[in-house]
């Protein structure tokens, strides 16, 4: 393997501004290093080789501060991201660390957090449009439950659904190039959240005023915290048309979301996503959501970021070699896999029923061959371990 795994902007790698300076803070203890100022954040990227960097409103700006204070702390972002060619890829609302967001955001019980959610939201989509960053990503973090006595489900999706026509239609009439990106999580903050995994917000989506506005931001460790696989769930996404955005990072089954360096755990579920991406139409950004360990410290958080970028480029370069592998080409003969690409009975017709009928199959045959998955997958497993 002798690709190049430094990064280049040109691969479109992406932070956001509350990942590498992620101070560490846990629910059991508070933060172990000092936070990363944003102009030290952004020049980090550029020397790191990574383009591009997202942000929540409350990250970049304080919240609660003077318009006056705000609108320098935009234009201090501004600077340094003229300074170091750094592009601002997506934008996001804090929907979920204030207290008053306890009940949810767009699906609290209290009508004044709802219209204060939306109103935080527009303010920001101002801000977004103004830095050019195409995608608006809704992580509904505190839209669920503990008690579900405590909301009528059917309520909360209405709810959900008006803020959600709401804010494209504010897009549409202010003709912002921007479309949204919804991020699904099973559950953390909440018990139950509304739009759980990647099926469900799909399903939800087709429901919109302007569906074709609005698509997905599915993240590598929500989908895994439900037993799902990830894979699967981006590739359905993309065969719809609704992969906008991505949340690369790593994750344990069955735990708390982990947010760990991308590649450090799933290997060949992190191989088998590279190869899907790299083979795909989706040219968004590569962007990692995703924190260094708690334990790490001083340029260590660097080490993390470098490593995120530095194993996808490792996993595409190793994705390429086994597409372009000749023993792939005939195990993938002998599972039949082309096949799968060939239509089965075209468009319904009363002649291709009449044909379908007549039609013998020799089902004792059928049952009895192969598809050689085992050498397929061992070729996975040979090409990920470089033997
Ligand atoms: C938060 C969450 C992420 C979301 C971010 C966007 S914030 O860190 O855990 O998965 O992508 O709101
Ligand atoms: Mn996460
Ligand atoms: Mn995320």
């Amino acid at each position: 393997m002798n690709d190049r795994l430094t990064p280049v902007p040109e691969d479109k790698f992406a932070f956001g501004l509350w990942t590498i300076g992620h101070p560490g803070r846990d629910p059991f203890g508070d933060s172990t290093r000092p936070p990363i100022t944003t102009a030290d954040f952004v020049r980090g990227l550029a020397d790191i080789g990574a383009w591009g960097v997202s942000f929540h409103d409350d990250d970049l700006m304080t919240f609660g501060a003077p318009e006056s204070e705000r609108r320098a702390e935009l234009d201090a972002f501004k600077k340094v991201l003229d300074e170091t060619g750094v592009v601002c890829s997506m934008a996001t609302t804090n929907l979920f660390w204030h207290p008053l967001f306890k009940d949810g955001a767009f699906t609290s019980n209290d009508r004044e957090v709802r219209r204060y959610a939306i109103q935080k939201t527009l303010r920001n989509i101002d801000v977004a449009a103004e830095l050019g960053a195409p995608t608006y990503v809704l992580w509904g973090g505190r839209e669920g439950v503990e008690s579900a006595a405590s909301k009528n489900p059917a309520d909360a999706l209405d709810r959900y659904k008006e803020a959600m026509d709401f804010l494209c239609g504010y897009v549409k009439e202010k003709k912002y190039n921007i479309r949204f990106a919804m991020e699904p999580k099973p559950n953390e903050p909440r018990g139950d959240t509304f739009l759980p995994t990647i099926g469900h917000t799909m399903a939800f989506i087709n429901t919109l005023e302007y569906p074709d506005m609005v698509g997905l931001n599915p993240e590598v460790a929500h989908e895994t915290m439900a037993g799902l696989s990830f894979f699967q769930g981006v590739a359905q996404a993309l065969w719809q048309e609704k992969l906008y955005h991505i949340d690369l990072n790593d994750q344990k089954i069955g735990r708390f979301d982990q947010d760990l360096r991308f590649g450090s755990e799933g290997i060949k579920d992190d191989f088998m996503l590279v190869r899907l991406l790299e083979n795909s139409t989706y040219d968004g950004p590569k962007h990692f959501d995703a924190r260094p360990y708690r334990n790490e410290w001083g340029n260590g958080v660097w080490d993390f970021a470098r490593g995120c970028m530095r194993t996808y480029l490792a996993l595409a370069a190793k994705a390429r070699e086994f597409d372009q592998d000749p023993r792939v080409k005939d195990a993938l003969a002998a599972a039949s896999t082309p096949e799968l690409a060939v239509s089965t009975v075209g468009a319904y017709s009363a002649a291709a029923v009449d044909q379908l009928m007549q039609e013998q199959f020799d089902v004792a045959a059928l049952a009895a061959r192969g598809y050689a998955n085992e050498t397929l997958d061992q070729l996975v497993i040979d090409r990920i371990l470089g033997i």
